[in-house]
């Protein structure tokens, strides 16, 4: 089953200059890039994306966070490739992250600095319809 899911290597990760190493590591797994930009997202698209967030304490640290740099947007396409980034990544938490996931390997922020995780990736088919269709409404 072919999908289309939306990732996101998050200012952390492109400050570090990890963006090469996400997509290296998506196109190893055998995903292709259907789409690709890098933009400071605005908070008004960060609300949109983050809306099922709205109200929790994190919230707001993680849309200020989220729109202080550039950020790589990608459409991902493969085989399953929704569930399948989501194994990439690795869990929430990069210190519990298991290693050999992209937040298992390279990160190490926790507690209230969790959301420097290094990527996003959309959770489910209506999730990343919705993301690819913010992020990306030309496409
Ligand atoms: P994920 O990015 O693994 O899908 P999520 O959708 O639950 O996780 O949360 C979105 C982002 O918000 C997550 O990448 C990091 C941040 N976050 C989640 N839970 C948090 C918490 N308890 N405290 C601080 N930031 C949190
Ligand atoms: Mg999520």
């Amino acid at each position: 089953m072919t999908e289309r899911s939306l990732v996101l290597v998050k200012p952390d990760g492109y400050a570090r200059g990890l963006t090469g190493e996400v997509l290296r590591r998506v196109e190893a797994k055998g995903y292709t890039l259907a789409a690709l930009q890098v933009l400071t997202p605005g908070r008004e698209l960060l609300a949109q994306h983050y809306a099922e967030h709205e109200g929790k304490p994190f919230y707001e640290p993680l849309v200020e966070f989220m729109s202080s740099g550039p950020v790589t947007a990608v459409v991902i396409e493969g085989e399953r490739c929704i569930e399948g980034f989501r194994a990439l990544a690795g869990a929430t938490d990069p210190t519990t992250a298991a290693p050999g996931t992209i937040r298992g390997d390279l990160g190490r922020d926790w507690g209230e600095k969790v959301q420097k995780n290094i990527v996003h990736g959309s959770d489910s088919p209506e999730s990343a319809d919705r993301e690819i269709g913010l992020w990306f409404p030309n496409l």
